[in-house]
C-alpha cells in the first residue's frame, strides 16, 4: 500500500513513520510512503506557499498554486488513490474506515497548514474530509500519521501476530482488556492469579469480561451498538455485581 503525503513538513512524516511497526512495515515493502512538499511546487523566488485571507481577518491561507502542482505531482504516482484533507470539520476516522482503506492500493493524504486550504482547492480535489477528532491542532500532519498508523497496521503480514490486531481495542468493538508483564509482585500490586493459572479458557474469559467491563465502564455507547451473546451477557453482568460491590452500591 502507498501513501502519498502533501506536507510542508516531510521530514516529520519521513521521521514519525521510519520507526516502530510502520518503520519495519515501510523497510520490508509492505508499504511505500513518499511526501510532496508544495513549497517545492512555489515558483517565485520567495517559494511562497500561504497568503492573506480575502475578506481579511486572521493568519493565512494555504494557496491553491503550490498545493495543486504538488498534488498532480503526486497522481503521476499514486494513480487513482482517493485525495483525504485531514481537517476538524471531516467525518469522523475510526476502525472502520481503516479497515475500509488498508483494503486500498494507495491513499493521498493532505496536510493543512495555517488558518486552512484555499476552500476551492478543496472543492475541485478533496474527495473527503478526515477528523481524528473534536479538536484543533497546528497542522493536519499529526492526524495523518495517526491515520497511517492504523492502516498500516490493519496489513497482512505487518503485525508478528494478526491475532494482537484483532484483540486491539475497537476491532471487535470492545475496548481493550488489562496487560501485565513481570514482575509478578510489584509496589503497584500483584498480576490477576488467574493469568498466572496457565488455564487458557479462563483466562480467555476473565479478558473477555474485563473488556466488556471497560467497555461498560467508559464506552457505554460502544456497548449499545453490540449484540452481546449469553456468554458475554454473563460475563458483563458478573462484572457490573463485582464492580458494583467494590464501590459498596446495590
Ligand atoms: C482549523 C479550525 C479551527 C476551528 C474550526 C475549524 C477548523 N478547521 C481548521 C483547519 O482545517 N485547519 C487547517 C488544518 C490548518 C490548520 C491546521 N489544521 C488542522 C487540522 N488543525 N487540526 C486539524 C485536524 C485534522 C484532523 N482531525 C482533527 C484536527
Amino acid at each position: 500500500m502507498r501513501f502519498d503525503v502533501l506536507t510542508l513538513f516531510p521530514d516529520l512524516i519521513r521521521q514519525a513513520m521510519g520507526v516502530g511497526v510502520v518503520g519495519r512495515a515501510l523497510e520490508t515493502g509492505k508499504i511505500a510512503l513518499d511526501c510532496w512538499n508544495p513549497r517545492d511546487y512555489a515558483h517565485d523566488n520567495y517559494r511562497t506557499v500561504d497568503g492573506r485571507p480575502y475578506g481579511g481577518g486572521p493568519g493565512m491561507v494555504f494557496m491553491i498554486e503550490p498545493l495543486r502542482r504538488a498534488l498532480f505531482a503526486a497522481k503521476e504516482r499514486s494513480g487513482a488513490a482517493p485525495c483525504v484533507l485531514l481537517s476538524p470539520q471531516g467525518r469522523r476516522f475510526d476502525q472502520d474506515r481503516a479497515r475500509q482503506w488498508a483494503q486500498l492500493p494507495g491513499l493521498l493524504l493532505i496536510c493543512g497548514r495555517y488558518e486552512g486550504v484555499d476552500q476551492r482547492f478543496v472543492d475541485r480535489y478533496v474527495d473527503e474530509e478526515i477528523s481524528i477528532g473534536d479538536f484543533v491542532v497546528s497542522g493536519g500532519e499529526l492526524p495523518a500519521l495517526t491515520i497511517t498508523d492504523a492502516v498500516t497496521r490493519l496489513l497482512p503480514g505487518v503485525l508478528h501476530t494478526d491475532a494482537s490486531a484483532i484483540e486491539d481495542s475497537f476491532m471487535d468493538g470492545v475496548l481493550d482488556c488489562p496487560h501485565y508483564t513481570r514482575p509478578e509482585l510489584a509496589d503497584e500490586g500483584a498480576v490477576p492469579a488467574v493469568l498466572l493459572s496457565g488455564n487458557h479458557s479462563m483466562i480467555a474469559a476473565w479478558r473477555r469480561k474485563q473488556s466488556l467491563g471497560a467497555t461498560w465502564l467508559r464506552r457505554p455507547d460502544l456497548l449499545g451498538k453490540l449484540q452481546l451473546n449469553k456468554v458475554d451477557q454473563r460475563l458483563l453482568i458478573e462484572f457490573i455485581n463485582e464492580h458494583r460491590s467494590k464501590i459498596g452500591v446495590q
